[in-house]
């Protein structure tokens, strides 16, 4: 293709769902797609979203709200909930997820539903080990999950293996024996993330292996018959950057689902990272790869071979103006019936700390003795961090009456690495903003500042280098900024990206002592992040 015909190819930008949202999972029915992810420790579990393009996704509702069953409590936020597949047959929706507890699969479930809003059924527990559960409906009818567990002989065969039974759609249990299909292509990787489709007559087993970081890579089987046995796509990889260097925008792609478009194309949609100088900070977000199917199976990114931060829109698809969610600014002034989808909290809901004031009067924070440094569920709601380059700031007031009181701005990684800017008083009673960094249990206060008793806004910068804190009380002033990579995975470990939210704690019973907050905005800076579709 010349230059000149290069120009006139619409395009979109990748990643078409920034900030944390891992291990995608995609249906279609008719015109529409949806789509599910990865929420760990954030409550409510299991975002549905929705779209016409594959390009713009909105939140539709969650399908995990509540359940003892699914108690996300104690649990480390990269533990929880993972790896959700969400999948549609004769009108039904059907969502497995596992509940990982210590980094293993704990609890596999599903929920159905009639429309993807929901209301999603309480989860019904399956009869399943190991993690990243999958369903493929048969021509048959028949249903059949998959997932990856620990290898019966890892010493002859490698780490995992796909396993395989039948789901009875009238019990919705697991039935029939249990079929180990496959124990992937790359050599003593561990292999996971299965999902089954069926072309051309053969099942198409496609997985991911080598981990969820830099070593992630797409990899492939395939069977005359859907039990197998299912022998190795010698191409394998089909997909991966990991032989990338440095230079390269995306890295650690992999753990595919595939959907068809009514146009009859095929589209991945793909995890993967956007490090800045080898550490990222926005979590593994949602890359849409174009697929073709062959006589040798799938072909992933046909053109370039790798996932692109500018690929070529889906045919008979036109995006107009990309919508506010993904790409814009967010000022939530809390003045709706609800909260926004954008809020999470931590491993079940905050609906006796954290609430909208009658008549559109703001947010209320009511004080919880429980801090961001534990494993329960704190006065505490946030969004995904979306964009490197950002300006989050909030309007509130709060009065501490004891320096063990405060409410205010926290950039979230998890419970052990965190940072507030926090309203609270000195010991003499005089109301202060304080930058705290804590890190391993350890707190590291950073820099405080006089602020008068009334409504004060707190802010903080996100670029490249780090998150810088300011507070407004008529004048600005900055106290500080942290380095970036202290709040980036690598640093941190675990599967989750940063969050930035409003935080109130406190060493009374829960209730006592309030913050309001009149708004929080969230601003992308330019150039920042993922960009709007194009031409
Ligand atoms: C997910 C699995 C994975 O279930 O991480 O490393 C888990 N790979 O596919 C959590 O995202």
């Amino acid at each position: 293709m010349s230059a000149s015909e290069c120009a006139l190819v619409p395009t979109f930008a990748n990643p078409v769902l920034a900030g944390s949202h891992p291990d995608p999972s995609i249906c279609r029915v008719g015109e529409d797609f949806y789509l599910v992810t990865s929420t760990f420790a954030y409550y409510p579990g299991i975002p549905v979203l929705h779209s016409r393009d594959l390009v713009n996704w909105s939140p539709l509702g969650h399908v995990v709200r509540g359940s003892s069953r699914l108690s996300l409590t104690g649990l480390d936020v990269s533990d929880g909930i993972w790896a959700p597949t969400i999948r549609h047959h004769e009108g039904t929706f059907y969502v497995v997820a596992t509940l990982a507890k210590g980094r293993h699969g704990s609890v596999t479930f599903l929920s159905t539903a009639a429309e993807p809003v929901g209301p999603w059924s309480d989860p019904i527990v399956l009869d399943a080990e190991g993690i990243d559960p999958s369903l493929f409906f048969d021509d048959d009818g028949r249903c059949w999950f998959t997932a990856c567990r620990d290898a019966a002989h890892p010493d002859v065969t490698g780490p995992g293996e796909l396993w395989m039974r039948e789901l009875d759609l009238d019990t919705l249990a697991l039935t029939g024996p249990t079929h180990v299909l496959w124990h992937g292509a790359l050599r003593g990787a561990w292999v996971e993330a299965p999902h089954l489709y069926k072309r051309d007559g053969r099942y198409h087993l496609i997985a991911a292996e080598g981990g969820t970081e830099h070593h992630h890579a797409v990899t492939a089987a395939r069977a005359d018959a859907v039990t197998g046995p299912y022998t190795t796509d010698p191409r394998s990889p089909l997909l991966t950057h990991r032989h990338r260097g440095a230079a390269e925008p995306i890295h650690n792609v992999g753990h595919v689902d595939l959907v068809d478009t009514p146009a009859g194309e095929t589209w991945a949609v793909a995890l993967g990272v956007r490090p800045t100088d080898g550490t990222h900070t926005l979590g593994r977000e949602v890359f849409l790869v174009p697929v073709e199917w062959t006589a040798r199976g799938p072909v992933f990114a046909p053109d370039s071979g790798r996932v692109q931060l500018s690929e070529r829109l889906p045919a008979q698809i036109t995006v107009a103006a990309a919508e506010a969610l993904r790409d814009g600014r967010v000022l939530d002034r809390f003045d709706g019936t609800a909260l926004a989808p954008e809020w999470y909290s931590l491993r079940g809901p905050v609906d006796g700390l954290v609430s909208l004031r009658s008549g559109g009067d703001g947010l209320s924070i009511r004080l919880s003795p429980e801090p961001l440094t534990s494993t329960g569920t704190p006065a505490f709601i946030a969004r995904r961090q979306q964009h490197l380059r950002l300006r989050a700031s909030t309007r509130i007031r709060f009065t501490a009456v004891a320096q063990t009181r405060e409410a205010g701005l926290a950039v979230f990684q998890n419970h052990d690495r965190h940072a507030t800017l926090a309203l609270t008083v000195d010991a003499s009673g005089i109301p202060h903003a304080v930058l705290t960094a804590r890190k391993a249990g350890s707190d590291t206060r950073l820099a405080a500042v006089a602020v008068t008793d009334g409504e004060v806004v707190l802010a903080v910068d996100s670029d490249e280098s780090g998150y810088t804190f300011h507070v407004e009380d008529g004048t600005w002033t900055t106290l500080g900024s942290i380095e970036r990579p202290f709040f980036s995975t690598e640093r941190a470990g675990g599967f989750v990206g940063v969050h930035i939210g409003l935080y109130g704690t406190g060493d009374a019973e829960a209730g006592q002592g309030e913050a309001l907050i009149r708004w929080f905005d969230y601003a992308p800076a330019p150039s920042s992040g993922a960009g709007g579709a194009g031409v």
